[in-house]
């Protein structure tokens, strides 16, 4: 069935993200292919906050998680990963070529050399350079809380500016296929071998073609507490639209964290298998891009914690 193609992602970098994965489903091609296309444009820009230009962790070293998932419940991941400018691509190879689901840290990194990735250096960007040096003069791991609305980078304590270092896509092409991608450099300052929501099938992303599909962002712990996309996917069979379900699962992690909550940030972006699309976040500060056009449209989210 032909239909209109869809792509929402999460946050302001979801707008030059679109635009690559709109080059592919625009004109007709697969939603896998336009997820990876699409975050691989925000793995490639330095000044931002996924891939080998984002934070380390806190020993230094950048370390990478991705997963990706199309519409026969075929999926890939990689955690840990060092040293290679596109975990979504290896994420896919990891899906298509191996026996896997998810592949770490050293494994990873030997599995993306076969496949012909290039081992790039073990360095910091200037920008991570700096939020480092920053970091290590209290050396405090406190995630950040996505407050502002601003493109700065993380830079680690409380108070400080943004922390979005993940970005997440849902895409449904014009044949009605669905599919999904997530990238990060994970949380910034993170112990080291730490793993988040985002590599995670079922918990950073999600699809499921009878239903439709989701991805998370923000402290990937209390994302994976509640296996927050495979449950948001699972509130909407039951019948919730996708920004009801996102906003149920955003309610299950408040009811949990209590007054913590305050102290994180977790949002949600959906999809259904209709092209509906929906998203919810804890706190003020996230937004999300959704395209049906060639143009990306930059939304704010609603949010629980008024
Ligand atoms: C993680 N979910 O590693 C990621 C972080 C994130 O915006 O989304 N930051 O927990």
């Amino acid at each position: 069935v032909a239909g209109k193609p869809v792509v929402i992602s999460t946050w302001d970098a979801g707008v030059n993200a679109n635009k690559g994965a709109w080059k592919v489903i625009g004109p007709g091609g697969y939603a896998l292919d336009a997820v990876e296309a699409g975050v691989m444009v925000t793995e490639s820009e330095q000044g931002c906050c996924v891939g080998l230009g984002g934070n380390p962790d806190r020993d230094g070293i950048v370390t990478l998680d991705a997963c990706i998932m199309d519409e026969k419940f075929n999926c890939g991941g990689v955690a840990g990963l060092e040293r290679i400018k596109h975990p979504i691509s290896v994420a896919r190879r990891v899906m298509e070529r191996t026996p896997h689901v998810l592949l770490v840290g050293e494994g990873a990194q030997q599995f993306a050399v076969s496949q012909g990735f290039p081992l790039e250096p073990q360095q910091l960007s200037a920008d991570a350079k700096k939020a480092y040096a920053e970091w290590l003069k209290t050396s405090k791991y406190q995630p950040v809380v996505n407050i502002e609305n601003s493109k700065s980078r993380p830079t680690g304590p409380v108070g400080g500016p943004q922390n979005h270092d993940t970005i997440a896509m849902l895409a449904l092409d014009a044949q009605g296929r669905l599919s999904g991608s997530c990238t990060t450099s994970g949380m910034a300052f993170k112990m080291r071998g730490r793993v988040g929501d985002s590599p995670l099938i079922g918990s950073g992303l999600f699809v499921d073609p009878a239903v439709g599909a989701a991805a998370a962002t923000g402290q990937g712990e209390d994302v994976v507490r509640i296996a927050g996309a495979h449950l948001i996917v699972e509130l909407m069979r039951q019948g919730r639209t996708p920004q009801q379900a996102c906003k149920e699962a955003i309610e299950r992690i408040a009811a949990i964290k209590g007054a913590k909550a305050k102290d994180i940030q977790v949002a949600f972006i959906a999809i259904s298998k209709t092209g509906q699309t929906g998203a919810y976040a804890l706190q003020k500060g996230f937004n999300f891009t959704v395209s049906t056009t060639d143009t990306p449209v930059l939304r704010d989210s609603e949010f629980l914690l008024k």
